[in-house]
């Protein structure tokens, strides 16, 4: 067959200006030609320009083919419709990865994707059709053809999770909640959704997708933590190309710590490890558009390297591929020189440490022994002799803070060494020690909703402060750890510290935050008016 009959079976249509072959597609899918590299996604009118006729050949072939293979394709394109797909769907589910912006005016960027809802999305068997839309960056269908829709979501997002529940029952689709918040308070989920899934979901998905395709829907599906083996690639293709960075991987589950305000421990028990190879199979994975898309493996562990032969099989695996890649750890593998080594060779750029606070009382109270302030210098240090970006977490709010130490904090983190800080306002989360003391002493607000839950605003009372100093203590710390001053000084300082991708890593996000403190983009503080008021007063059911 010729390339032009091709192109006509494909809905390609193909002309030719002075410099080149030029094919026009119009279709649901675009074809990007790189090489012989071919990106299949959606929605897009999209012209390439082919020097050679001969390449106008190949790009036939390869358009045709991957028609040919629709099956295959199923799983390996981005779904806008039910209706496109061809083929009888037991079920047709909208995972919706619920979101409401903590900003003022939203993100400027969006960096990187959650997991959950294309992993839900791989797990999910052929025979149903599925979509996943990630509310940060899609507006919501309500009038969508699904026959479920899966919400997923944080308890700061509950309010908003709830909104949509209703919405969805107004048009009379079944709906079914999963998450950490959804764990934690089932009773409360059931009182929105048909449907409840407690803890994990890959040994009840299936079960509940026949179940739901058979109209026998259950109310609960308790998930029990599965050895994670077979796990197959999160659907990549699904995700929206908004997200600056796409390739997200988890290679295990769990952290054997138990810091007090970390659900964690409960919500994933134990630590799981995949099989290296499957883990490899996914950071190769490469049909994602930019450079930095393919270069770069953001992994989405709670505590990646606390299995020590793990992690070392792992790295070794990966020094080859060339990658850049960052995660989560604990500080404790700053005293482990030769995993930093190996870190470094596998091309690690950044690690999130999560070092809470200054504060040594703070630190008992958190149940954080693994954090010691008289080593957070030179544990970065050891971290930054190998060029890695240190990310860290801080909290406001421990009951020896004070509205002064939360503030002092904006320059202890920067002679400490921190490249790019993450400042949230401490929160006590069902199924956390820090709900149960705060419960158990009257300190939670059971006027305030799930919304003040979100990592951004106070729900209890502090011990040496009201919730409002908190909150403006909390503001402050922001805005000046992110103030033009200290973020271009930790900018300026990474140039001479860290490797070219942690660098950059480094700049890209402190610019980021930087950018929001400029244009006054802080985050959102709720009070009486929140669009999620009249979900205030959930919590009293939790406390
Ligand atoms: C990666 C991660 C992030 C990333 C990505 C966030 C994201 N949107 O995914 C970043 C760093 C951005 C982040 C930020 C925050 N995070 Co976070 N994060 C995690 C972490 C470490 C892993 C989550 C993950 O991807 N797991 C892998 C995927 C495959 O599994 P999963 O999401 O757990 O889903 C499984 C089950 O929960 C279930 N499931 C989930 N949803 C659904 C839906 C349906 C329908 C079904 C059937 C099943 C189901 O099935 C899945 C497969 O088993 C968890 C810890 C944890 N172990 O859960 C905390 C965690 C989710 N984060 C948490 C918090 C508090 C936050 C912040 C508020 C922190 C802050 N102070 O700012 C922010 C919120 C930011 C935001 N806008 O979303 C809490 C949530 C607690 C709660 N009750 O809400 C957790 C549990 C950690 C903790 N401290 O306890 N986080
Ligand atoms: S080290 Fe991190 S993941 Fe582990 S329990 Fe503490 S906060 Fe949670």
């Amino acid at each position: 067959m010729q390339a032009y009959d091709l192109f006509d079976k494909c809905g390609v249509s193909c002309g030719s200006n002075g410099a080149g072959v030029v094919l026009q597609i119009q279709s649901p899918y675009w074809w990007n030609l790189t090489g012989s590299r071919l990106a299949v996604c959606l929605n897009e009118s999209f012209t390439i320009l082919l020097p050679r006729a001969s390449q106008c050949a190949i790009a036939a072939t390869l358009i045709h083919d991957t028609l040919l293979q629709r099956t295959t394709l199923g799983s390996e394109r981005r779904n806008d419709s039910h209706e496109i797909s061809s083929g009888k769907a037991a079920v047709r589910v909208d995972i919706i990865v619920v979101y409401v912006q903590r900003y003022r005016f939203g993100h400027e960027t969006h960096f990187v994707p959650p997991i959950t809802g294309i992993h839900l999305a791989a797990i999910t068997p052929h025979d149903h059709q599925v979509r996943v839309i990630h509310q940060q960056v899609e507006r919501i269908d309500f009038d969508t053809s699904a026959d479920l829709i899966a919400l997923s979501f944080f308890s700061g997002f509950a309010p908003e999770a709830y909104r949509l529940a209703q919405e969805f029952k107004k048009r009379g689709k079944r709906i079914v909640a999963g998450g950490p918040h959804a764990t934690f308070a089932p009773d409360e989920v059931l009182r929105y959704c048909d449907s409840v899934v407690i803890g994990e979901a890959e040994s009840v998905w299936t079960e509940l997708l026949a179940d739901a395709a058979g109209g026998r829907l259950r109310d609960r599906y308790v998930g029990k933590a599965l050895p994670l083996i077979g796990i197959p690639m999160p659907r990549y293709d699904l995700l929206p190309r908004s997200f600056f960075i796409q390739r997200v991987v988890q290679a295990t589950r769990g952290c054997p710590f138990t810091c007090s305000f970390c659900t964690v421990p409960t919500l994933n028990p134990g630590f799981r490890t995949r099989p290296v190879a499957e883990v490899i199979e996914d950071v190769k994975y490469d049909k994602f558009r930019h450079w930095w898309q393919r270069k770069v493996v953001w992994f989405w562990d709670d505590n990646l390297t606390i299995n020590r032969p793990y992690i070392r099989t792992l790295l070794g695996a990966m020094i080859p591929l060339r990658k850049w890649w960052l995660t989560q750890a604990s500080m404790d593998i700053a005293e482990d020189a030769s995993l930093l080594d190996l870190m470094k060779w596998s091309g690690c750029i950044g690690i999130f440490f999560g070092i809470e606070s200054f504060g040594v009382q703070s630190l008992k109270d958190a149940h954080k022994p693994q954090n010691m302030v008289d080593k957070y210098q030179a544990r970065i240090r050891a971290l930054h002799d190998r060029g890695i970006c240190v990310m860290a977490g801080f909290i406001a709010g421990f009951d020896s803070d004070t509205p002064e130490s939360v503030v002092a904090m904006a320059k202890q983190l920067y002679d400490t060494g921190v490249d790019v800080p993450f400042l949230s306002v401490l929160t006590p989360y069902r199924g956390t020690p820090a709900y149960t003391k705060m419960a158990s002493e009257g300190r939670i607000l059971i006027g305030r909703g799930w919304e003040f839950y979100n990592g951004y605003n106070v729900s209890f009372n502090p011990k040496n402060m009201s919730p409002d100093q908190l909150l403006q203590a909390h503001r402050a710390l922001w805005r000046e750890a992110f103030s033009f001053k200290y973020s271009l000084l930790r900018i300026v300082r990474s140039f001479f510290r860290l490797r070219l991708g942690a660098f950059l890593m480094c700049a890209m996000m402190n610019g980021f935050y930087c950018l929001k403190r400029m244009r006054g983009n802080e985050p959102m503080t709720f009070g009486e008016s929140s669009p999620c008021a009249q979900f205030t007063g959930l919590t009293s059911d939790a406390a």
